[in-house]
């Protein structure tokens, strides 16, 4: 092979349609030989040219070249997922802790056990082409390549979901999804169709209220939390069963954006999120995750403190049953090819593990059946399970045969169980061969009926619950949202029934949003439990670590090289990736410049430093770029200016070393809050501080 995998990337493991380890370089799974050919090996002379009846007559359709390449091209595009058709996926490792040891006898849980993973994020509504910022829940979907067979948890980063049903997702999706007659807005749910669905379904206002929380427009996809959303069983060694509910938990945190940094991201950067986790994977700041599950008594009502777990728009809140952390996931290599490995993924929420089995959750129920059947035409045929990223490392003898794009070559003439002339292989396998056990599980005297229990009938206590265990600017983020969103409802009657559900959830909410939305609040029409507040449900208050996270040190054409290099080093000591920002390209204090005045976007930076003074560099448009509303100072360059504007307002640390002249000209007061100056081991440990915590919260209060 003549083209290099970079040291950041790796594909699929070599293992054999059927799982058995190959020992070889991924390479070989690649374009071999250093000469153009055919799909079938012909060495090529020319691909520039069609074979033609004279350099001036027809094309003939004997060219077998231009028909071969013109035909593969053709076909190049597979259907992209109904749902989650946007994502970025990285290859790691999970390394159990033990601490699983009394609740599950899944071999992948126990102490040291090193799995590999391969991880899918992804947004929901968006098509494959659409902007990584939009409000959206994100897909949290991980493969554990075990050695017992391919474990998949296919989660999100919300713990509850839209509706109780599976029969019901075609509906929310068909909703939130662009509208069918112009197929418009894209990756969006601020349109008429979607607020109709949760308006009149009023168990979606669960998950639309996170989703209008700061948890629907996520900084990173390294600092998401992952939710199994569903209630699992879990299986321990002497057949003891326990409900779990999973949790992946960011070491760096759970972080968002503001909303206008969204809006300003998918225009510059629509990319932002697939980048910031290669780039970060690359630069070695390795995402972690520990794996955690919540335990609750596996008893036949399915009931835990009054909640019921079989309902996927409950959650369980941590302080009724803590989060047991039972191992961590490294992401450790980018995908060698996105179009091989992050779009040919195919999750299953049905590929489990021993120990590890399912509830009766009618959400998930569902799901059993959707995941295996939309491969069938995504992949194109029954035989996905092949396709190497697929591929599982556990040996495989299922007596599947044919079908589109077998990739396996079969021996033998008895593929079917019971045999005598295959010697009567397969043979199943008991508890000492680490068969799956489908848990025989209690289903209790029913009648066959399409209804749901009693208990799934309080769609609001939760929700109420969530907006209260907010702090007061993360309620004004929802209130925005809810704003926002329903200001791009046409439809009055669908803005008048959603605030009658925001009545119900709490009267405050429903005020505000009211009042933005120049309607009249109305009374709630549903008596509601109130649920005791959360506090680990809240993104602010607390401080984690700093490696990875990202700062701009701003500076004109001849800055002070000490002090630029001094605040350097202070921030690489702790792993923050910093980033000159120039009038010009090329090095400036000894240091690469990483973004020019005209290139540079606020949303791209934790954190701004500006270094000296900024002057207007040549290519400013004072003007143009003034009216583009960065307002024109003789001292400063309008790009900073408007970088400083916007980093302000987004509450994020600012730091001068001798820079006051441009935060003047932002407007930026150099005594406030999450504003610090003098020299460089100052600002730099005053913004290590800020970006621990994340933002200068008390900022947007101001
Ligand atoms: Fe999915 N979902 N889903 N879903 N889902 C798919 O499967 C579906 C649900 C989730 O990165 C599809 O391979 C039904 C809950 C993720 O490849 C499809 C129902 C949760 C991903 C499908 C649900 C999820 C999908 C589309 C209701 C969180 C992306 C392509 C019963 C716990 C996986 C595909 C990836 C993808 C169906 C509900 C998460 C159509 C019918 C609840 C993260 O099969």
């Amino acid at each position: 092979m003549t083209d290099v995998v970079k040291k950041d990337q790796q594909g699929p493991v070599t293992v054999t349609p059927t799982g058995a380890e190959t020992g070889l370089d991924g390479s070989v799974m690649a374009q071999q030989g250093e000469f153009l050919t055919t799909a079938h090996g012909a060495r090529l002379r020319d691909t520039d040219h069609s074979l033609r009846a004279g350099p001036r007559g027809p094309t003939l359709l004997q060219d077998h070249h231009l028909r071969e390449k013109v035909s593969h091209f053709d076909h190049e595009r597979i259907p992209e997922r109904v749902v989650h058709a946007r994502g970025a996926a990285a290859h790691g490792t999970f390394v159990g802790n033990g601490a699983a040891g009394s609740i599950s006898c899944a071999e992948f849980l126990k102490e040291g056990v090193q799995t590999p993973v391969f991880v899918r994020f992804s947004t929901v509504l968006g098509s494959r082409g659409s902007a990584d910022l939009a409000r959206d829940t994100r897909g949290f979907a991980t493969r554990f390549y075990t050695r017992q067979g391919n474990y998949d948890l296919v989660g999100n980063n919300i713990p509850v979901f839209f509706i109780q049903d599976g029969i019901k997702f075609p509906d929310i999706v068909h909703a939130g999804k662009p509208e069918p007659d112009r197929e418009i807005p894209q990756a969006q749910s601020a349109h008429d169709t979607f607020w109709d669905f949760v308006s009149l379904h009023t168990e979606a206002q669960a998950h639309t209220m996170w989703n209008m929380s700061d948890r629907g427009i996520p900084r990173s996809l390294r600092t998401m939390e992952g939710f199994g959303v569903h209630t699992f069983r879990m299986i321990d060694a002497d057949g003891g069963t326990h409900l779990v509910k999973f949790h992946w938990k960011p070491r760096q945190g759970v972080h968002s954006v503001t909303w206008e940094e969204a809006l300003i991201t998918n225009g510059v950067d629509p990319d932002y999120h697939r980048r910031d986790l290669a780039e970060s994977i690359e630069a070695g700041a390795l995402p972690q995750w520990d794996l955690g599950v919540q335990v609750m008594p596996d008893q036949d009502d399915a009931m835990f403190e009054g909640i019921d777990v079989l309902d996927p728009t409950k959650f369980v809140p941590e302080e009724l049953a803590p989060v047991q952390i039972l191992g961590t996931m490294t992401l450790e290599k980018n995908p060698v090819n996105y179009f091989a490995e992050t779009e040919q993924v195919a999750f299953n929420p049905s590929n489990l593990v021993a120990g590890i089995d399912l509830s009766n959750d009618p959400l998930l129920q569902a799901r059993l059946f959707s995941y295996l059947d939309t491969q069938i035409t995504r992949l194109g045929g029954p035989n996905w399970n092949q396709i190497p990223i697929n591929r599982t490392h556990a040996p495989v003898n299922d007596n599947l045969r044919d079908g589109f794009h077998q990739g396996a070559v079969h021996t033998g003439i008895a593929p079917y169980s019971e045999n005598s002339l295959g010697g009567g292989c397969p043979f199943v396998a008991g508890d000492a061969e680490g068969a799956f056990v489908d848990i025989p599980v209690p289903v209790g005297p029913s009648r066959k009926v399409r209804e749901h229990p009693a208990s799934f009938d309080d769609h609001y206590s939760q929700v109420g619950l969530f907006y209260r265990s907010m702090t007061p600017v993360e309620q004004s983020h929802i209130v925005s949202a809810y704003t926002f969103e329903l200001s791009k409802c046409l439809q009055s009657g669908i803005r008048i029934r959603q605030l009658q559900a925001l009545a119900n959830i709490d009267s405050d909410l429903c005020e505000r949003v009211a009042q933005g939305l120049g309607e009249t609040a109305p009374e709630a029409d549903v008596e509601v439990e109130q649920a005791e507040p959360s506090a680990a449900l809240s993104q602010v208050g607390g401080s984690w670590p700093v490696a990875g996270r990202t700062v701009g040190i701003v500076v004109g054409v001849d800055p002070d090289a000490t002090q630029v290099q001094a605040l350097r080093t202070v921030l690489d000591e702790q792993g923050v990736v910093a980033t000159i920002i120039a009038p010009h390209g090329g090095t400036v204090a000894g240091c690469t410049v990483g973004e020019v005045y005209a290139a540079a976007a606020s949303v791209q930076f934790d954190a701004l430093v500006v270094v000296g003074a900024v002057p207007p560099a040549p290519d400013a448009m004072v003007h143009a770029d003034a009216k583009a509303g960065a307002g024109s100072s003789p001292t400063t360059d309008p790009r900073v200016v408007k970088l400083l504007q916007e980093v302000w307002r987004h509450s994020k640390a600012i730091g001068s070393i001798n820079g006051d002249d441009a935060l003047t000209a932002a407007s930026v007061p150099t005594n406030a809050t999450g504003v610090s100056t003098g020299a460089a081991a100052q600002v730099g440990a005053a913004v290590l501080t800020l970006l621990a915590g994340h933002r200068s919260w008390n900022r947007f209060e101001a």
